[in-house]
């Protein structure tokens, strides 16, 4: 893909489907003109035709041109900022900037990166540094989205802090950003939970200083308006906040973050695709997807060695839906219902809500070898790519699990 293709792919939609509506409209009133005035007089001929035309363009308006661009026109929406209808010099500025956005190889996020466990018995004070960039990278192969970022990958970097250290952050926002970006942490006491007191211009740095007073896994997000939008387009990540004793030991440490996509053209379709913030108004995404992309999750051969304790943190930075967080094969020894800390855990779940704009933790020894699927067990949602997989190696365990797995190709569940 290059800019030339890029461009092409959206005027096919713009172009090609909008203009040749015109084009066949146009000549589908000249036809229907040259019918009518065999039997009308002139003057029935121009009221029928004008009944034709007003009639095509009361429908192609606000149902065809819509769907055709990214900040649809005159789309009412009662939230308290500004819709996600942006003024046309934004779509011009993305076209004349289609060549400076970084062209980013891999946009997910590795789930194994996850920054050590903190050591420290007394609080601190915590230096973290975020850049908020807009980039171009592929959500399923070929198929190429303007994703916005914090630190270039989706979702942004693991964050982690101990409960009671003051936290120093400073967002910068790229120069090359077409938008103003923000961060609101849910680990924030605090207005906006720093989204006022981060808003920065694209090329200007603000600092935000907090205390991290609950411990607890929490989301942050974008938060300059229109918010899910920003979120829609990747803008989302997790900041774990470790109680004072810290947190039981475990051998393995994963990141997983749901998200959603909102293409206007159908899932699969190639090329630089346009966001169609009507479907995202509606809750229906074109793909859901575990960190960053589809098949990210699968990519590494993510495996884990019989007998380690893993723990998941599973975000979801949504915008709209629910997950249902399940591991296909796994029974989850212990939850931490809504990631939260302090109150009771679960024992022995199967299947566990990931709030939109939440989290939960996960944890589960590794027993029996073989290969597992993480799902949003709404298993609809696979389809639209939400499933990653998980190796488990090992000897065999035939007083646990024994049957014959030959045809593991036919069976997905
Ligand atoms: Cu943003």
């Amino acid at each position: 893909m290059n800019w030339i293709t890029d461009v092409w792919s959206l005027l096919y939609y713009l172009i090609v489907q909008g203009f040749g509506l015109v084009l066949a409209g146009a000549a589908a009133v000249v036809f229907l003109f040259i019918v009518l005035r065999r039997h009308h007089s002139l003057k029935v001929t121009l009221l029928l035709g004008a009944f034709f035309v007003g009639s095509m363009l009361f429908f192609w308006f606000p149902v065809g041109v819509p769907q055709n661009l990214q900040y649809p026109f005159g789309l009412t929406t009662y939230g308290p900022a500004e819709g996600p209808a942006l003024p046309l010099k934004n779509i011009f500025r993305f076209f004349a900037n289609l060549g400076n956005f970084e062209r980013v190889a891999d946009i997910s996020r590795d789930p194994q990166d996850v920054p050590k466990e903190i050591v420290r018995n007394e609080k601190g004070e915590v230096e973290i540094n975020i850049l908020a960039k807009e980039v171009l990278s592929e959500i399923a192969p070929g198929v190429v989205v303007n994703y916005w970022t914090f630190d270039g990958t989706v979702p942004g970097p693991f964050l982690r802090v101990r409960e009671g250290d003051t936290v120093v952050l400073t967002l910068r926002n790229d120069p090359s950003s077409l938008h103003m970006h923000s961060i609101d942490l849910h680990a924030v006491t605090g207005p906006g939970g720093g989204a006022v007191a981060t808003d920065v211009e694209p090329g200007e740095e603000k600092t935000l200083r907090f205390k991290a007073l609950n411990p607890g896994l929490y989301v942050y997000h974008c938060a300059h308006p229109n918010v899910a939008n920003h979120m829609a387009h990747g803008m989302y990540g997790l900041i774990l906040v470790e109680p004072k004793g810290g947190l039981p030991p475990v051998d393995r440490e994963l990141y997983v973050m749901q998200g959603e996509m909102y293409t206007a053209a159908p899932r699969g379709t190639k090329g630089l695709q346009v966001i169609d913030a009507t479907k995202m108004l509606s809750g229906n995404p074109e793909y859901i997807f575990f960190n960053g992309r589809v098949g990210a999750i699968s990519k590494d051969e993510l495996s884990v060695q019989q007998g380690e304790k893993v723990r998941m943190y599973v975000g979801n930075g949504g915008v709209n839906l629910i997950s249902s967080f399940h591991l296909i094969g796994e029974i989850f020894d212990t939850v931490y219902p809504e990631a939260q800390m302090g109150g009771a855990t679960f024992k022995n779940v199967q299947t566990t809500l990931v709030p939109a704009g939440g989290a939960a933790i996960t944890e589960f020894t590794a027993d029996v070898p073989g290969g597992y699927v993480l799902v949003d067990h709404a298993l609809a949602r696979i389809d639209k790519g939400a499933w990653g997989t998980l190796k488990v190696e090992g000897e065999a365990r035939p007083d646990l699990f024994d049957g014959d797995l030959s045809g593991a190709e036919h069976s997905g569940h």
